[in-house]
């Protein structure tokens, strides 16, 4: 199991530029705005604010690298779908973290966050088919599953496996109020680290 013994912000970059010439693998979070992915960063170090989180869609609009163990990276991508960003912005992801996309080179695990009480979006669909076109196993993080009661819990389970066609290994349920899901995200992140 992977401990987190230390973090912290190591880079910002407002243009998606890709961090150059490291051999640190990156562990990606991305997602709509406002899914939670600060708060799985939070979660997943056991830090109450290192990545900000907002109720305000559009929080993180820069790639924000964190340095864990000293030794791989949480990439934070700004959200996709927020709809304040110019015309000329609105790719599949956004200009930034399409950028970010396209100039990296050391990615071992792409975490595609989805809300847990709703069914997934053409963007996450499509974000979904893109991790898949170029060779990531995708891997789905529903979010605030502390929202829901038992039964809407598997419901949204069996949902997003179907929607997405999905493994259902390839499937955790998250709260980062709660901490479930944590250890098996944990576990995957590791896997991935050493696969
Ligand atoms: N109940 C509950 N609320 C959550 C959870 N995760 C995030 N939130 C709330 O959802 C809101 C958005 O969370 P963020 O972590 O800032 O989301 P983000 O995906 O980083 O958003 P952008 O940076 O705007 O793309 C905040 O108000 C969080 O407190 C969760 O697991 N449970
Ligand atoms: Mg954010």
């Amino acid at each position: 199991m992977l401990t987190v013994k230390t973090a912290e912000l190591y880079k910002v970059t407002g243009d998606g530029n890709a961090l150059k010439q490291h051999d640190r693998p990156e562990i990606v979070f991305a997602g709509k705005s406002n899914v939670g992915k600060s708060s799985l960063i939070n979660s997943l170090l056991n830090r109450k604010s290192l990545a900000r989180t907002s109720q305000t869609p559009g929080k993180t609009r820069t790639v924000n690298y964190y340095l864990v163990n000293g030794s791989f990276f949480f990439v934070d991508l700004p959200g996709y779908g927020y709809a304040s960003v110019g015309r000329k912005d609105k790719s599949l992801l956004g200009k930034i973290a399409d950028e970010y996309l396209k100039t990296t080179d050391r990615i071992c695990l792409i975490l595609l966050l989805m809300d847990s009480r709703h069914t997934p979006g053409k963007n996450d669909i499509q974000m979904y088919e893109w991790v898949c076109s170029n060779g990531y196993e995708p891997c789905v993080i529903a979010t605030k599953s502390d929202k829901l009661n038992r039964s809407e819990f598997e419901r949204s389970k069996k949902e997003f496996i179907k929607t997405m066609g999905m493994k259902p290994e390839n499937l955790i349920m998250y709260s980062s109020l709660t901490g479930d899901g944590r250890d098996e995200t944990l576990g995957l992140i590791d896997r991935s680290l050493k696969g």
